[in-house]
């Protein structure tokens, strides 16, 4: 056992077990499990299907819930918020749910407080592996059922509303939805928007209370996430009409290819209950083929996103732009040409200069910032879904090293939020884990790594 990290030493890993735990325990809030003690109170969409992993082996009924009251959430048209508010803590969070005035909006759930857009929808493929850790997937049956149904529905949602030329793409409308807020892709989407300071409503953030300014988005970028919003409170969330003159549309790969992934895990899903899944194949072959055809860059080698606004790529590497190997998009050669970007300098660094698996936003990117979030920290939701779609095309050795790059950050650092992505600190840096500490799906997914 020397020559292996420490985290393969069971006295070693029973304790990052017991911890793990303890901080998912922590953060339960009623029927779910916030994503983080004070900075995120309330909540989140993907960040509910990895919390559901988290509890899977030790707590299945705990797991279920966590869906379940993620999409009391739904809106009629299948739509998934990106937050459903505790009643608990109002106001401990910006922006709340009077900011987000959904309140009386055609189709939205009366009687549960939720934002107006929506996220990366994981939980197909969440719901599969469910399935394949449940202790008794027949006692099951009703729940996975009703989740299948509810999880259709959010699909059709997508390439209802969210794809209006039809060509197996949807489009995010802020950069909430992507999950990975601060890319610089957002910059470039929004340098092609005319903005006016006047056109942002005023507001105070409440994020800078937890974390340090230079962990978190900018003004100049908090401020267009709010115009976002304003656009759309203001239009009381009428998709489709909405879309007609709304600036922000962009077709990312990461969105679509966990969309995918979901797509071809409600096909398992659907053979197992029994249910048609005609449509989940029909889409799953479109939008791989869309992936290939309008997000990949030949000239970077890596998926970027498209702003269908601007009509044009966005060439800018990001973590996201290889997730389209979860969903199995790339051919052989295009995961070559993946998998050398991931294993050369942009994402592992030098020899001098060594990285940790994986930055959020490539090293050698211009906007590229170790601290701030999305601009280059490592996520490990990134790594945990890269380290699948690696090991689907048979890259075991690097998919390998980003679970224990993962393992390690968590053991040296703790459960947060982010990690700086460069092995060697500056003296002055004490801590290489930024954001929130105790930060649920860094817990869980550890546990799902750890198989406990
Ligand atoms: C806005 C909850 C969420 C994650 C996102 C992460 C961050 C929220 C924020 O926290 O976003 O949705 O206020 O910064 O970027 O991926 O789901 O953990």
């Amino acid at each position: 056992m020397t020559d292996l990290p420490p985290y393969y030493d069971p006295a070693t890993t029973a304790n990052i077990v017991a911890a793990a735990k303890n901080v998912l325990k922590d953060n339960i809030l009623g029927a779910f499990t916030k994503p983080a003690p004070t900075l995120y109170p309330h909540q989140w969409n993907w960040d509910a299907g990895f919390i559901a992993l988290g509890y899977a082996r030790s707590d299945f009924r705990q797991a279920c819930a966590e869906m379940t009251a993620l999409f009391r959430g739904q809106w009629a048209n299948g739509m998934v918020p990106q937050i459903v508010f505790s009643v608990e803590n109002v106001g401990k969070y910006f922006p709340g749910y009077r900011f987000w005035d959904t309140n009386g909006v055609p189709g939205k759930p009366r009687n549960v407080r939720t934002s107006g857009i929506t996220m990366p929808p994981v939980h197909g493929f969440i719901l599969n592996r469910l399935l394949q850790l449940a202790p008794d997937s027949k006692a099951y049956r009703p729940f996975f059922l009703r989740m299948f149904d509810r999880i259709s529905l959010l699909h059709q949602y997508c390439y209802q509303y969210r794809d209006p030329a039809r060509e197996g793409l949807a489009f995010i409308c802020h950069p909430w939805e992507s999950g990975m807020d601060n890319l610089p892709t957002w910059e470039e989407v929004f340098s092609q928007i005319e903005f006016d300071a006047a056109d942002v409503p005023p507001y105070e953030r409440r994020d800078l209370e937890h974390v340090d300014a230079r962990y978190r988005p900018r003004k100049p970028s908090y401020d267009r996430y709010i115009y976002l919003v304003n656009l759309l409170r203001q239009q009381r969330y009428q998709e489709p009409e909405i879309w007609e003159n709304y600036p922000f549309q962009v077709q990312e790969p990461m969105f679509n290819a966990i969309l995918n992934h979901s797509n071809e895990a409600l096909i398992e899903l659907g053979d197992w209950l029994r249910r048609d899944t005609g449509r989940f194949r029909e889409w799953h072959t479109q939008t791989n083929r869309a992936i290939n055809s309008k997000l990949w860059s030949e000239s970077r080698g890596i998926y970027v996103s498209y702003d269908r606004v601007q009509h044009r790529q966005i060439p800018i590497a990001t973590a996201g732009g290889m997730i389209p190997l979860l969903c199995g998009a790339p051919d052989a050669a295009r995961v070559t040409r993946v998998v050398t970007m991931l294993e050369g300098p942009s994402f592992t660094g030098t020899p001098e200069h060594p990285a940790w698996l994986c930055a959020s936003t490539a090293l050698d990117e211009p906007g590229f910032d170790p601290h701030r979030y999305w601009r280059g920290p490592v996520w490990i939701n990134m790594n945990w879904m890269l380290f699948h779609g690696l090991n689907r095309y048979g890259h075991h050795a690097i998919a390998e090293k980003l679970r224990s790059d993962s393992l390690e950050l968590v053991r040296q650092y703790g459960f947060w939020e982010y990690f700086n992505p460069w092995k060697n600190l500056p003296e002055n840096e004490k801590s290489g884990g930024y954001g929130s500490n105790q930060f649920s799906w860094t817990a869980a997914l550890t546990l799902d790594w750890l198989g406990m």
